[in-house]
């Protein structure tokens, strides 16, 4: 991964100096994204940006700024970009917040009423690898375990400890069935059955394999009367008694194309053996992404494993290299954030419903809220021209601020889309420590080179701006970088004795290794304490149990949301147009790179296929179209378009095109919807969310057609700077409006 860093940090797309968008100068014409910028100097940058914080503060309230700001920046306990952004938003009046994330929020929000608790709590007390290792009979793995997601996670990755767990597994036998429709989605080493269903059916999976265990009286009903309710209204769904659809395996084979007999059977061995039955958090990335989560609890409660070691379910084992692997023993060291005295908030992946349609209600959660009118946007840390769903739809929404700030390392397509841009330090430019948010090693981050160019560290620009605004002391609290280091330090130092486990001072930490702590739960079983007894720890739902039936997820009133898992077909696959766009597309994470991290570096450039992001398709679908490894081919629907280079592999599924996320999204405006040269998946994908139960991402749920590209593909271009104009003369500057 290291090839990575000299170009990412030093290649052409480094920001070396704050830049204003050349229409937003000449007051505020022109189209974000397209414009040219003008370097200007730090004073005039952080002039403007005071400026426009004041004047929308004054003019319409700080309700009109949003800095959400959602997405991964980089490790390091202090700078990290949205703490610090939100900490200096508070002190000057707040901000409009976003909630959730995109990595599994129909999870955040739905899983509260099914099981009780935060999910993120879940996550953490999630069944231990060895403990599976010991004693699972069988894993069946909705949506795979790829060993390449497995190497990161938010704060920092230091161990890797999969690899080394997998391999208890396949010394004990462990069997694995890998339902995904790509191959590689299970390590090689597992041995793994592939069943490869149509993406977006594995609801209709879960519901027929908990059919055949009540057709042929599997269920434990035991373990269902004592930690569940509402399992009658779900067994007269699964039956046919609510719609007359009688969810059988032969049912499920017709919507997901695996075999109805192999269902059949898989039905029997779940029942057979010690089962674990896990569920990938990309599946509920996807239209009614709350009901697969459903269908999988419900499945696993009427096996009756759930809180036994190696049993039960497990929602988002690949979603780190930490979840089943390791937890943190103690809460390190933090920058408080303050108060925010503005309540409103969106869920993170309204961005460009809420820029769109200021005022408008809308549903989440059971509460009708509505949009806040926002003036301000301001991004530190993340990249929603990668990030969000359909960027053609996002690009208008951007047209509609008065003013956008982004913070950025490099030139991605979100700093484009910004009128002020603002270079900052990469965490190798700045001291640090780094604690992963469920890791157990703390690790030594001191600066190795000086920011390149103007590039200035993130809490030295708020400083400057908070001197500007009369803010400086409620910012800093007298503190400079490395005071508050110090302070954080000392405060993770405190806790760890707290633990019996004292950790060295800061300067010999810092010119020393890591510091491992102890691991507070090697042999962990998630829900155990639940299943030996309920009486004495409920679950946090209404009954105290697991809500297979839940009156209050009913009382919603949200049409295909019932109140029990239950399956609702994607929008792609029935609308008007479904048979222009005979292909799923699926599009997870890249495995050589952090999301759109490093997209420029040697390693992440290096697989790409003439050029551009590497789509997977499978022979059959390949040899229909034309398509051979190596040629640039267009993927396309009704919302957008871009170019990819083919890699024809018979690791996916027919019917199934795979795009990996990530690649800088670089559109032509010149041709139809803007198609992106590079191949960005979002410029597919829709923006309707998985349903109003939880306004979640649903990346995984586009249906497009894709044709071998004969005209000549123009460059690529996304590694690239802007183009640089100088300062308008004859024009006014823009002073607000
Ligand atoms: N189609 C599709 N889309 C998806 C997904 C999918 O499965 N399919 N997955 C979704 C998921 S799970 C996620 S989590 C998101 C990820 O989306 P993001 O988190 O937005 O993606 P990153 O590429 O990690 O963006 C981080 C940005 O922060 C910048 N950065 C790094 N360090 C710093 C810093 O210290 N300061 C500042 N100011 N900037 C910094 C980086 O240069 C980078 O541009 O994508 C989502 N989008
Ligand atoms: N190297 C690397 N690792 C990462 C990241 C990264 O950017 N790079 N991002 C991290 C982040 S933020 C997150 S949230 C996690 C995400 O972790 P996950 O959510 O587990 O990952 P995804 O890649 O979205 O999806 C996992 C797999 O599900 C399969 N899948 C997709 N749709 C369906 C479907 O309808 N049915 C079935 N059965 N399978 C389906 C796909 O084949 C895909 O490979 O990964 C993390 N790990
Ligand atoms: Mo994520």
């Amino acid at each position: 991964m290291n090839r990575n860093i000299p170009e990412g940090l030093n290649g052409r797309a480094r920001i070396l100096r704050p830049a204003i968008r050349e229409g937003w100068l000449k007051g505020n014409r022109g189209e974000r994204g397209r414009d040219p910028f003008v370097e200007v100097s730090w004073d005039e940058a952080l002039g403007h940006v005071a400026r426009e914080l004041d004047r929308v503060r004054t003019k319409h309230g700080n309700e009109a700024i949003f800095g959400g700001s959602y997405g991964w920046a980089s490790a390091g306990r202090f700078h990290h970009a949205q703490s610090q952004l939100k900490r200096f938003l508070n002190t000057i009046g707040g901000f409009v917040r976003s909630k959730g994330n995109y990595s599994y929020n129909a999870a955040l929000v739905a899983m509260p009423h099914y099981v009780g608790g935060s999910f993120r709590q879940h996550v953490v007390e999630a069944t231990r690898w060895p403990v599976i290792a010991e004693n699972s009979d069988l894993v069946v793995l909705f949506g795979g375990l790829p060993m390449r997601n497995m190497q990161i996670c938010d704060g920092g990755a230091s161990k890797h400890r999969m690899a080394d767990n997998l391999k208890l597994c396949v010394e004990r036998g462990v069997r694995f069935v890998n339902i995904s429709p790509l191959r590689s989605d299970v390590d090689a080493s597992l041995k793994a059955e592939w069943l490869a269903p149509r993406p977006g059916s594995d609801t209709a999976i879960m519901l027929a394999l908990a059919h055949t265990l009540v057709e042929e009286g599997l269920h434990d009903t035991a373990f269902l009367a004592r930690y569940t309710v509402g399992a009658d209204r779900f067994i007269e769904y699964l039956l046919g008694k609510v719609d007359g659809v009688v969810k059988s395996a032969d049912w499920a084979a017709n919507i997901s194309g695996v075999d109805a007999e192999r269902l059949r059977t898989l039905a029997r061995e779940l029942a057979a053996n010690r089962t674990m039955v896990a569920c990938a958090a990309g599946l509920q990335r996807a239209d009614w992404g709350e009901q697969v989560l459903w269908a999988c609890v419900s499945l696993a409660a009427l096996l009756g494993q759930i809180g036994l070691p190696g049993g039960g379910y497990t929602v988002g084992y690949a979603v780190n290299a930490h979840i089943g692997n390791i937890t943190r023993p103690i809460r390190w060291g933090h920058l408080p954030q303050g108060e925010n005295p503005v309540s409103t908030f969106i869920p993170v992946a309204m961005i460009s419903e809420m820029l769109l349609n200021p005022g408008k209600n809308y549903r989440y959660n059971g509460q009708t809220l509505s949009f806040p009118d926002i003036r301000l946007v301001w991004w530190a840390g993340g990249n929603p021209f990668h990030h969000h769903q359909d960027l053609n739809r996002l690009r208008d929404a951007f047209q509609r601020p008065e003013t956008v700030i982004v913070n950025e390392i490099n030139w991605t397509a979100t700093a484009r889309h910004a009128d002020i841009v603002l270079p900052v330090a990469a965490p190798q430019e700045r001291t640090d420590f780094g604690g992963g948010q469920t890791d157990n090693i703390l690790v030594p981050m001191p600066k190795a080179v000086d920011p390149p160019g103007e590039a200035r560290v993130e809490y030295e620009i708020y400083r400057d701006l908070a001197r500007r605004l009369e803010t400086e002391e409620a910012f800093t609290e007298g503190r400079d970088a490395e005071a508050w280091l110090r302070r954080m330090w000392s405060e993770t130092q405190e806790a760890a004795r707290g633990i019996g486990s004292p950790i060295p001072d800061w300067d010999a930490f810092l010119v020393g290794d890591i510091v491992e702590l102890s691991d507070p739960a090697p042999d962990q079983v998630f829900l155990s304490d639940f299943r030996q007894d309920p009486e004495a720890n409920p679950r946090q739902t209404p009954s105290g149990k697991i809500e297979l039936f839940s009156k209050v997820v009913a009382g919603f009133e949200l049409g295909e949301c019932a109140g029990h898992a239950s399956w609702a077909e994607p929008h792609d696959w029935v609308q008007e147009d479904a048979d222009h766009y005979p292909l799923a597309l699926v599009s997870g994470q890249p495995g050589t790179r952090l999301h759109s991290q490093y997209d420029n570096g040697a390693v992440s450039v290096d697989a790409k296929i003439a050029g551009r992001e590497p789509v997977l398709i499978s022979e059959a679908d390949a040899a229909r179209r034309g398509i051979a490894t190596g040629d640039v081919v267009e993927l396309y629907n009704a919302r957008g378009r871009c170019l990819a280079g083919a890699q024809v592999t018979s690791d996916i599924a027919e019917g199934v095109a795979f795009l990996w996320t990530g690649a800088w999204y670089d559109p032509d405006f010149e041709a139809q919807h803007n198609r992106d040269r590079h191949g960005n998946p979002n410029t597919l994908t829709h923006d309707r969310r998985t349903s109003e139960f939880s306004q979640s991402p649903a990346a995984h749920s586009a249906r497009i057609e894709i044709r071998k590209f004969l005209e000549e593909p123009s460059p690529v271009r996304a590694h690239m700077p802007p183009e640089f104009v100088p300062q308008p003369q004859d024009e006014e500057h823009f002073n607000g409006q």
